[in-house]
């Protein structure tokens, strides 16, 4: 173990140890937490620990489940601490398989794994995290070879309820909107695990394809290949593939589309030439960009065929799968865990969903969770990583325009424009049937804007010659008192049953039936 005294702190260090501990010596204010993976939350904070998030049945897809109940301010990777008189100290790992802890007066950085090279650095925000960012850059390379594409995506419009029928329409009523690329989500497969067409796609994936580069764009997919449901063929028939734990149990991760979900060892040779054949076929099928998603599982703990920290298996588990792909796609990381995804990718989403509501009470306030999906959710998170945009394309996630199927706030859907344009990453799920020709006008304005972008403070941006303001976003919510209290830990408990989880999906599967019924 490396102790140093905040005090002797010169400038930027490097120090190689398993374990730093750095004395603090001055009064800080505010932690800097850096969640794990994308949809994890990244803020400011004051010094007391936060509620811990509920239900619990989310936490492998959510969090660091390794971190789940620990009691200090933590995150992952780095942390940084601010003084009374607005300095910052930062410490973060240079590797992955690392963990930073505030605990009393100490700052503390742990690895999992072997020693490894830590950057410490007392001076402005601005400063140290931006050698921070220089340090991780010659670490771990940088992706330069594709500009961000500007993105339709299918998801935050028809989420599961796509079929080829109403793709097709919705891709010849694109029209001219100059987007690069079409990108199918969710919806297509037969399982999370069995990637093949399903009988909404009666014309094949080759045929989606073709009809996506047939308006003149590049054709892009989503899947979660690192995950599959109970029910899929892929768990049925290979369950020696799936990671388990010392015990020999399945390892968790997590619960969605009403199932539970397991991870696949992606150190086994089997499931590594899988994973390959996986790519090349998707390739052949015409797609060129891959938004790969639930990425997480490549990094949960577990016992592995090759035994090895577990985020340097996912980071060599992302360039095995950034080679199938080959020189000219571009490839898209989702449910990553950040730092190992640098350099073996182009771009990162690097917050939670948006939704079409700014705030859920339910969500956010009684059971305290800052991941769900929900555009307030997504704009604090995105803010408190904007500092990783030298080191890879960063995705805030889509930006919405029309107002027939949106009741958010014209105030809030700017912001949202705002912080892509700040990111330089445009998207968008709008079907153009839902468009007034206005909104239409403001969605091309908006793909062709290239505005000049200055950060003037923490949470204030310069875009062109408009002032964007992101401090009332990135409040968090209020602790729940009282009946409220008792309210939340009482829904976090019903959460936690797969059953109770299966007629809330049943429920909102009823609205976008509907929803596609419309159309
Ligand atoms: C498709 C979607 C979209 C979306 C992804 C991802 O339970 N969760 O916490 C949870 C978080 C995000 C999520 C799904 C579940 O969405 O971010 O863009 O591709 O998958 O299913």
């Amino acid at each position: 173990m490396q102790k140093i005294r905040q005090s002797k702190i010169k400038g930027a260090e490097i120090i190689t140890a398993k374990r730093v501990q750095i004395e603090l010596e001055a009064k800080s204010i505010r932690y800097y937490r850096h969640g794990w993976q994308s949809w994890s939350l990244a803020t400011w904070s004051d010094l007391t620990p936060l509620p811990r998030q509920k239900p619990e049945i989310f936490y492998p897809l959510q969090l660091d489940v390794e971190y789940a109940y620990e009691k200090n301010l933590h995150g992952s990777w780095l942390g940084a601490v601010e003084f009374e008189d607005g300095q910052i100290l930062l410490l973060g790992a240079l590797a992955t398989d690392a963990h930073v802890f505030q605990a009393h007066d100490q700052l503390n950085g742990q690895s999992e794994a072997e020693a490894l090279e830590w950057f410490v650095m007392l001076g402005d925000e601005d400063q140290v995290f931006s050698e921070y960012v220089r340090q991780l850059k010659s670490r771990f390379g940088h992706v330069e070879k594709n500009h961000a594409p500007r993105v339709w995506c299918s998801w935050y419009s028809l989420y599961t309820m796509i079929d080829e029928e109403i793709l097709f329409k919705t891709f010849d009523a694109l029209g001219d909107l100059p987007f690069e690329v079409l990108q199918v989500d969710d919806g297509w497969q037969k399982k999370i695990g069995d990637w093949e067409a399903n009988q909404k796609f009666p014309a094949g994936m080759s045929a989606l394809a073709a009809k996506i580069k047939s308006t003149g764009r590049t054709a892009g997919l989503w899947l979660a290949p690192l995950i599959a449901t109970k029910s899929s063929q892929l768990f049925r028939n290979h369950k020696d593939w799936f990671l388990k734990d010392e015990q020999g149990r399945f390892v968790s991760a997590g619960f969605n589309w009403g199932e539970q979900l397991f991870a696949l060892d992606t150190t086994h040779p089997d499931v590594r030439s899988w994973l390959v054949a996986l790519i090349q076929q998707v390739r052949r099928w015409g797609f060129d960009y891959f938004k790969l998603d639930f990425l997480y599982a490549g990094a949960l703990k577990g016992k592995r065929h090759k035994d090895m920290p577990r985020e340097s298996a996912y980071r060599e588990c992302l360039k095995l799968l950034y080679e199938a792909m080959g020189e000219d796609a571009f490839f898209l990381t989702c449910g990553t865990p950040i730092l190992p995804a640098l350099g073996v990718c182009d771009a990162i989403r690097i917050g939670p969903d948006v939704s079409h509501e700014w705030e859920n009470y339910r969500n956010e306030t009684l059971l305290y969770n800052p991941t769900t999906p929900g555009t307030r959710n997504a704009v604090r998170t995105v803010v408190h990583r904007l500092w990783l945009k030298d080191l890879a394309h960063i995705d805030p996630d889509v930006e919405y325009f029309e107002s027939k199927e949106n009741s958010l706030e014209e105030s809030h859907k700017l912001q949202l424009q705002d912080l892509a344009l700040i990111c330089n990453f445009k998207a968008t799920s709008d079907l153009p049937q839902w468009m007034t020709s206005d909104e239409r006008e403001q969605v091309r304005n908006f793909l062709l804007a290239e505005p000049t972008v200055r950060r003037l403070d923490r949470y204030l941006y310069q875009v062109d010659d408009r002032i964007v303001d992101f401090s009332s976003a990135v409040a968090l919510p209020e602790e729940p008192k009282g009946i409220a209290k008792l309210w939340g830990a009482f829904l976090g408990w019903l959460g936690d049953f797969p059953s109770v989880l299966r007629v809330f999906k049943w429920l909102d599967d009823g609205k976008l039936r509907k929803r596609r019924a419309k159309l």
